[in-house]
């Protein structure tokens, strides 16, 4: 759903991060929430990013989505410039993500970045978390999230096993 006035922004530091945050977009797609997808690097691109993350504020994005991978300070970064909410997802690495989750999760205090899983299963949960925060002011989106739990609980209740 790029197109309409984003209402939420994704950001990763490499165009290689894409094949997992796309999985953040299209929970968005999902849920025909209009968003803004950027490469924009923290430390390759920081006047870039900080130009894009305050004009993307002032427009009327409501949260932000940042993937980024090894000393991921993207999300971070992005946060200090914004009192937007920012979903951080730690991308898989060298180090297995280890590195990336925990340079996402250990913000200082006073700037928070809401850090999700490791990989595809955390930018699905930030496609899903985002999709939650704009639902708190907007009915029908809290509906449509209501209902797509409710699925959830009827597919498992539908689960047999064989004995
Ligand atoms: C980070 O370095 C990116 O977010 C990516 O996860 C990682 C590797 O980037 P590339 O070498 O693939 O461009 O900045």
């Amino acid at each position: 759903m790029a197109g309409r006035s984003p209402l939420v922004g994704i950001v990763m530091g490499s165009a290689s991060d894409w094949e997992v945050m796309r999985e953040a977009a299209k929970q968005l797609d999902d849920f025909s929430v209009p968003y803004e997808a950027k490469v924009l690097s923290a430390h390759r691109s920081p006047d870039a990013l900080a130009e894009w993350v305050e004009r993307s504020s002032a427009k009327g994005v409501r949260c932000f989505i940042a993937g980024a991978g090894g000393a991921a300070h993207l999300a971070g970064v992005l946060a200090a410039h914004t009192v937007v909410p920012v979903i951080g997802v730690p991308m898989s690495s060298a180090l297995n993500g280890l590195d990336s989750l925990l340079s996402t999760v250990q913000m200082p205090k006073g700037i928070p970045v809401a850090t999700v899983a490791i990989g595809a299963s955390g930018a699905i949960n930030a496609g899903l978390l985002a999709v939650a925060i704009l639902a708190t002011s907007r009915p029908p989106l809290r509906a449509r999230l209501q209902a797509y739990r409710d699925e959830m609980a009827a597919e498992v209740s539908r689960i047999t096993l064989d004995e």
